[in-house]
């Protein structure tokens, strides 16, 4: 995920262009690709023949486009890199650079193989990411026919049967929540064995893209079924996938469902040839109303691939879940996401947020939280309360990725204007540069790798980072170029000198 915020023409020189590599079968066609993309695949696969359809990395492109293609479908993730977390990365090294996500998509929509074929083919781009090309004003200028927003499970077949007989089709489709069993068995290996538990929230954050869907749980025999496909063409690591791991199965008003979830764990990693279940995304509420939860789900720890040294588990293996924490301000939450906190009252969200992770490190999970800087209205007041959490937090066992709000099409929020780096207030950066401080010092570099990192940054600042963002940089970057606190407590808000100004963490009870 983070590799994804890299600028792409720096991706060699620091030694991570691997990650653009791809594993091919005998024919070309790809090993893994996007489970978004195994699904198309699996509803195609109802009505055309397997010789029909390719699924293909970029690189293989031009083995599978030829003369009798008719159609190329397109997966985007994340097209032009304008999420959350990717192009405020690739800014701080100047605004010529383009994050490795909306490099890799250019290089595959103006491929030479779909150029030469273009008059007799139809290009359709759907996939999560889609609404970048509309927000952009993209798609003509790439002759996309069609783009797909949203889920495409009732749609995939009529639109591509439409495009091989050369109608001409919509150049969006707007697609709605399909009902369960219209949901396929992937066929295919996905990329990191992701298996769809859940589809949907129903927490209804106002910023979020799948705040709306129809919250649902795939049933235990749809997913075993999946699992074994991936199993059974090498793959010995599932990733449970899901908005909210603690909803698989809900019982009324987001209630956790235990045994269900035990029963989840238990089959999934009893499927031959399973090793290792890894986990998407989870909130932190069910965590606070049920500490018992995160221990009796240990399997989640046990074959989690993660390992870190402050684990107290007998091979230190920490389960990760990806958590949204977004504000520390219980004024934003309460506005733009009170469900996330139910049952608690979103006047406790700090409280719950520090419980939940207390007891998540406690069993050792160690979860990867994301804040979101410069959500509407934010003001001086809100973003102190973030980085009061922020210090509540300092011994916590987790990684902290601060993110920019960005209005995404397809929300509540999509009117808004988004943050800027370049806009950012001093407290902004001082949160910004505390998070990945935090993240440094857990997930410690060798002492002359941080040697090294701890001098480049004075040297960034005066170099470029005061051009491109002005003083207000200044002293947060220090700090996390590990500047003495002693000196940095006077320009900065937070004072990590004082150890007593931990912030109590109150019982919390949950409403009604
Ligand atoms: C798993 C996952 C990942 C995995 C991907 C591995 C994999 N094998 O897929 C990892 C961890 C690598 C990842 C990384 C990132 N992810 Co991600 N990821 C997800 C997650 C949790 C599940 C994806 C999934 O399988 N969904 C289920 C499938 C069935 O849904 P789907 O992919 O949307 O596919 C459906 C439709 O989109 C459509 N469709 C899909 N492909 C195509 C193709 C065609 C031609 C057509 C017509 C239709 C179509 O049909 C499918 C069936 O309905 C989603 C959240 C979610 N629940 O969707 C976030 C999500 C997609 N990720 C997101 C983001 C932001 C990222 C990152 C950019 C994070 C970052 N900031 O660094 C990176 C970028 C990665 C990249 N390579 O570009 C956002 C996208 C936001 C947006 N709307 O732009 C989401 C929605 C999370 C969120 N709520 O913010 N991610
Ligand atoms: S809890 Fe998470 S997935 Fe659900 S609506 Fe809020 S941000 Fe979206």
């Amino acid at each position: 995920m983070l590799l994804a915020t890299l600028p792409h023409q720096y991706a060699r020189v620091m030694g991570t262009d691997w990650s653009c590599a791809v594993e091919t079968n005998a024919d070309g066609s790809a090993k893994y690709v996007p489970n978004g993309l195994r699904v198309v695949e699996s509803l195609l696969q109802r009505s055309f023949r397997t010789d029909q359809i390719a699924v293909c990395h970029p690189d293989q492109l031009e083995l599978f486009v030829g003369p009798a293609t008719r159609v190329v479908g397109i997966h985007a993730h994340n097209p032009l890199g304008i999420t959350f977390a990717t192009d405020i990365y690739a800014s701080f090294y100047g605004r010529q650079c383009e994050p490795v996500n909306a490099y890799e998509f250019r290089r595959l929509i103006e491929h030479p193989a779909i150029a030469a074929h273009r008059h007799h083919l139809k290009l359709i781009v759907g996939g999560p990411g889609a609404w970048q090309i509309e927000h952009k004003g993209l798609q003509s200028h790439w002759h996309i026919d069609t783009l797909v927003h949203g889920e495409a499970e009732e749609v995939i077949e009529p639109l591509f049967h439409a495009a091989v007989r050369g109608e001409s089709l919509p150049p969006r489709v707007e697609c709605s929540s399909p009902p369960l069993d219209a949901i396929p068995v992937a066929g295919n290996r996905s990329t990191f064995g992701v298996v769809e538990i859940t589809r949907g929230c129903g927490r209804g954050c106002q910023f979020c893209s799948v705040a709306l869907r129809d919250g649902k749980s795939l049933p235990l025999p749809h997913i075993l079924e999946n699992v074994r496909r991936q199993a059974g063409q090498g793959a010995d690591t599932i990733m449970l996938t899901t908005e909210d791991l603690f909803l698989y199965e809900q019982g009324k008003r987001f209630a956790t469902n235990l045994p269900a979830l035990k029963r989840l764990f238990s089959e999934v990693s009893a499927v031959p040839g399973i090793r290792h279940v890894m986990l998407t995304h989870g909130t932190l509420a069910p965590v606070a109303v049920q500490p018992a939860i995160v221990d009796e789900l240990h399997l989640a720890v046990d074959l989690s691939l993660n390992r870190h040294p402050d684990s107290t588990h007998a091979e230190n293996r920490y389960a990760m879940m990806f958590v949204g924490l977004e504000t520390g301000s219980p004024r934003l939450f309460e506005k733009f996401m009170k469900g996330k906190s139910y049952p608690f009252p979103p006047s406790q969200w700090p409280d719950v947020v520090v419980k939940g992770i207390e007891i998540m490190n406690r069993a050792n999970w160690f979860p990867m939280c994301t804040f979101i800087i410069g959500l509407p209205g934010e003001t001086r007041e809100d973003t102190k309360q973030s980085l009061d959490l922020l210090y509540a937090l300092r011994d916590a066992k987790w990684c902290v990725i601060p993110t920019l709000f960005v209005p995404l099409d397809e929300t509540r929020l999509a009117a808004s204007e988004g943050a800027q780096l370049a806009r950012l207030t001093d407290l902004q950066w001082e949160f910004f540069f505390t998070c990945w401080r935090y993240n440094i010092d857990f997930f410690r570099r060798e002492r002359s790798v941080q040697w090294k990192f701890n001098a480049g940054i004075p040297l960034y600042y005066y170099s470029l980072g005061r051009r491109l963002f002005g003083p207000a940089i200044k002293y947060p970057l220090f700090r996390l170029a590990h500047f003495p606190e002693r000196y940095l407590r006077r320009h900065l808000y937070l004072d990590f000198t004082r150890r007593d100004t931990l912030r109590p963490v109150p019982c919390t009870e949950p409403v009604g």
